[in-house]
């Protein structure tokens, strides 16, 4: 088989990676940088772009001529929007930047309330969605919006840079709670409404569209040959994730796409906007096959993550290895959170620690706070292992289907102690795997589009037979 680039970008970190779908190497690694300045949060777009040329030059400089094609993905929601010569007008925000707080309640008033918007979108609301961060900018950056002309997605912008041409992916436009599952197109009547100028939106690409080739600039610095082509594989990186779920034909795999966040859901062929699912929180993405991801965002291992960013901020010293040993000694604690909680979204910052807010929580809970790193990751993962079990009950009275088991692929697999919890507090066969399901997603994507594979299916059934799954039982 061809080999192709896998281009993944996450929340905490970044991997190049160059693979044929049963072997794959990731030849680049990076931390997905970003930045607080003066009280915002922002990407450093541009690190990111050059940590992608790095990969890149290391994939071309070991397998050459074997590479066919390069695809993106990366987190939801998250934009740019550029003038018409395609300069940003602003720099690119992080979805956790605190503009956008109160912005769900004003702006559903604004459009005539939240059934409408849901019915509209199918996206659940949080307060990060694009729709909510423009709104932001309007009030806030009137003159920017004004000046700009294009609506890019981080991972748009990205294969922008690379090939010169700009197109809005779908599956990451389904994010924004300004796309029209029904109609396939933006929620044109939403966008009015908002006034946002309709022509800041391009046109929507399938994933596995081809976008065209490097730019004799990129290609020259990465040493890529002329041929090698740019796909916009699922940019979502939810969506190149559940395209690697590894379940055979005819099935409806329950999954959790594990990293900073815990996405749990279904694919269906038709989004679901009923009044039961908007109130249990499930969202409506758009999957790499053009069907429906319907699950629910959980705060994943972004927790644990804050945590650990403390600790070795104070000087601590931590390996993973040890952290799960003194995690497992200290199960016999009995606190846990509810990752549901708003006050978790936020990162820390010196007077708003994620340790203190565990604290808080578990104090108006009456349950003893964790008195250790291990309690803290205790209380941690019991509480995702309760939020999967919960989220997992209502999908089951939403959807009228029961499962006996759960997928949990991504890179949050590799926490055994969470996937053996999993599967004890939902009472599911657990079946880990693939740890990179991101990338092998995004693989999957390019491989269909180049004719490779026949289906994405055909994808699934490779994945399912060439990559490790370890099964944990309730
Ligand atoms: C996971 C993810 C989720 C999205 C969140 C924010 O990496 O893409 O699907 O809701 O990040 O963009």
């Amino acid at each position: 088989m061809k080999k192709h680039i896998a281009i993944d970008l996450g929340a905490s970190n970044g991997r190049v990676l160059v693979g044929d779908l049963g072997e794959f190497e990731v030849v680049h690694r990076f931390v997905t940088q970003n930045d607080q300045i003066l009280g915002e949060f922002y990407w450093n777009i541009q690190s990111l772009f050059a940590e992608i040329k790095v990969g890149l030059k290391k994939a071309f400089t070991k397998y050459g001529s074997e590479i066919t094609s390069i695809g993106i993905d990366t987190w939801g929601v998250d934009y740019v929007l550029t003038d018409a010569k395609g300069s940003l007008v602003s720099l690119c925000y992080h979805y956790r930047d605190s503009r956008t707080d109160g912005l769900i309640e004003q702006v559903s008033k604004q459009l005539g309330g939240k059934m409408r918007i849901y019915e509209r979108t199918g996206i659940a609301f949080q307060p990060f969605n694009t729709l909510y961060q423009l709104a932001a900018m309007q009030r806030d950056r009137p003159e920017a919006l004004r000046a700009a002309r294009h609506y890019l997605s981080v991972p748009d912008l990205l294969a922008y840079w690379l090939t010169g041409i700009m197109k809005n992916e779908r599956t990451h436009a389904s994010t924004t709670q300004l796309y029209d599952p029904m109609n396939r197109t933006w929620a044109w009547d939403l966008i009015d409404d908002m006034g946002f100028d309709r022509s800041l939106f391009g046109d929507i690409v399938d994933s596995g569209t081809v976008l065209g080739s490097l730019t004799t600039d990129v290609a020259h610095e990465v040493g890529a040959s002329s041929e090698v082509s740019v796909i916009a594989s699922a940019a979502h990186d939810t969506a190149s994730a559940v395209a690697a779920v590894p379940a055979a034909a005819g099935q409806t795999p329950l999954y959790i796409s594990s990293g900073t966040w815990s996405l749990l859901g279904v694919e269906l062929p038709e989004p679901r906007t009923d009044q039961a699912s908007m109130e249990s929180g499930f969202t409506n993405e758009v999957a790499a096959s053009g069907g429906i991801r319907f699950l629910k965002n959980i705060m994943g291992m972004w927790i644990q993550q804050e945590c650990v960013r403390y600790w070795e901020g104070e000087g601590q010293e931590i390996h993973w290895k040890e952290l799960d040993e003194e995690t497992l000694q200290c199960a016999a604690y009995r606190g846990y959170i509810d990752p549901a909680d708003a006050r978790f979204l936020k990162p820390n910052t010196y007077d708003n620690l994620m340790t203190d807010r565990i604290d808080a929580w578990c104090r108006e809970h009456d349950l003893p706070k964790p008195s250790s790193n291990g309690e803290y990751m205790v209380a941690i993962y019991r509480g995702l292992a309760k939020a999967y079990a919960k989220a997992i009950s209502d999908l089951e009275s939403v959807i009228g289907k029961k499962f006996t088991a759960l997928h949990i692929i991504g890179g949050g697999c590799k926490n055994e102690i969470l996937d053996q919890w999993a599967a004890s507090e939902t009472g599911l066969t657990v079946y880990a795997g693939p740890v990179e399901a991101t990338a092998l997603g995004n693989l999957v994507v390019q491989a269909w589009a180049t004719g490779e594979l026949e289906s994405l299916q055909d994808g699934r059934d490779r994945i399912k037979r060439e990559q490790k799954v370890k099964i944990f039982r309730p």
